[in-house]
């Protein structure tokens, strides 16, 4: 999985990157290049393969790891840099906003005045701008095409067509309702504003707890007191985490927010030598979960043997005592992998 902080230049982006991958990279206040990107990776921590790891005591425990991306600033009114910008994140499977809520004018700013709400929908008409100029072009392209007599993808132009009457409606793509072969045709294009999204507000300490930001669907993060939680020692966090009233650090925070929108869920393997968590999509099946894992898993496919996390704890991991139990299953290519599941799979080379 991949995840990328978008925003307006200054918004605290690259200070909340450094909090969630331990990464010390320059924050002074000067607006970052479009072409400078940082890349790190997360560790997504779960309590279960952590009790799974305790049970069986592995050689080795390996967390599901998620990528994430930070780019510069937006620019507002600024199609050319903002376009270049969002070439960056074109892989990304999730966009988090992060929109600036501190307050503080050392640090400059494009707006005026602080308001994250505001910039929530600017930050969405950007995008918005960079889509339907993408649009544009490919129908001008196509409709080039047609004049010089080649042929052309009729049914990928009638999607196109619908896609920039909802754009210039000011709707992003999220809201547009698109059947699987509409889709397909214009995949190829990659829209921005198709990706799901989620905000978080870049809050100073004196505004976190602000009742107007407590209540809305953005995650609330203080950035500078985050960016301090990223440097200490594992022992530390939790108190520190307490001192400050805040329940969870920002990369919990957001990593579990990725995972409710882009509907993933975790499996774990559990043997001597490694015991891991591994993220898909939910509905994927045993043999693609397979697949995950290694191709030659997936081709050879015999069966998976599947225990629910809970099951597996009620065992404390005796597999023996699971199958008296009668919870110990075994499941076909088809079956849809549950969150939490321990799995073996058998296969043939
Ligand atoms: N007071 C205060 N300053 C912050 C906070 N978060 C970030 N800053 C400051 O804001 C400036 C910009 O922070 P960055 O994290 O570099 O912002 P950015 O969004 O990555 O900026 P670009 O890369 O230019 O788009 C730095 O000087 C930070 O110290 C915050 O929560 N409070
Ligand atoms: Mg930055």
């Amino acid at each position: 999985m991949i995840i990328a902080l978008v925003g307006f230049a200054n918004a605290g982006k690259t200070m909340i990157f450094n909090a969630m991958t331990h990464q010390k990279i320059d924050t002074s206040p000067y607006i970052t290049p479009p072409d400078i990107t940082h890349k790190g990776v997360l560790h997504v921590e779960d309590m279960r393969l952590k009790r799974i790891s305790e049970i069986i005591k592995p050689k080795k425990t390996t967390f599901a790891t998620v990528e994430c991306i930070d780019v510069a600033g937006f620019l507002k009114n600024n199609p050319a840099h903002n376009s270049k910008v969002i070439r960056e994140i074109i892989d990304a499977d999730a966009i988090i906003y992060v929109l600036r809520g501190f307050d503080d004018p050392s640090v400059i700013y494009q707006f005026e005045t602080i308001d994250p709400f505001r910039d929530f929908n600017e930050l969405e008409y950007e995008l918005l701008m960079i889509d339907l100029d993408l649009v544009t072009k490919r129908i001008e392209r196509i409709d080039e095409q047609k004049k010089k007599g080649q042929k052309i993808n009729e049914k990928e132009r009638e999607v196109l067509e619908f896609l920039r009457e909802h754009l210039e409606g000011g709707h992003t793509l999220r809201e547009v309702n698109l059947g699987d072969d509409q889709l397909l045709e214009i995949r190829h294009l990659n829209f921005i504003t198709m990706k799901p999204a989620f905000a978080v507000i870049n809050l100073d300490e004196k505004s976190f707890n602000e009742d107007k930001f407590k209540e809305n669907q953005f995650i609330r993060i203080c950035g500078i007191l985050e960016s301090e939680i990223g440097q200490l020692p594992e022992e530390e966090i939790t108190s520190f985490l307490e001192a400050m009233s805040i329940d969870e650090p920002v990369n919990k925070k957001i990593i579990r927010k990725a995972y409710e929108i882009l509907n993933y869920i975790s499996f774990f393997t559990a043997g001597p030598q490694e015991v891991r968590a591994w993220s898909i999509k939910k509905g994927t099946k045993a043999v693609d979960a397979a697949g995950k894992i290694h191709s030659d898993i997936q081709r050879g496919f015999i069966r998976a043997e599947v225990v629910s996390y809970d099951d597996f704890i009620m065992v404390n991991g005796d597999m023996n005592l699971a199958k008296q139990k009668g919870i110990f299953r075994l499941e076909g290519k088809e079956y849809e992998v549950k969150d939490g599941d321990v799995i073996t799979f058998r296969f043939k080379v």
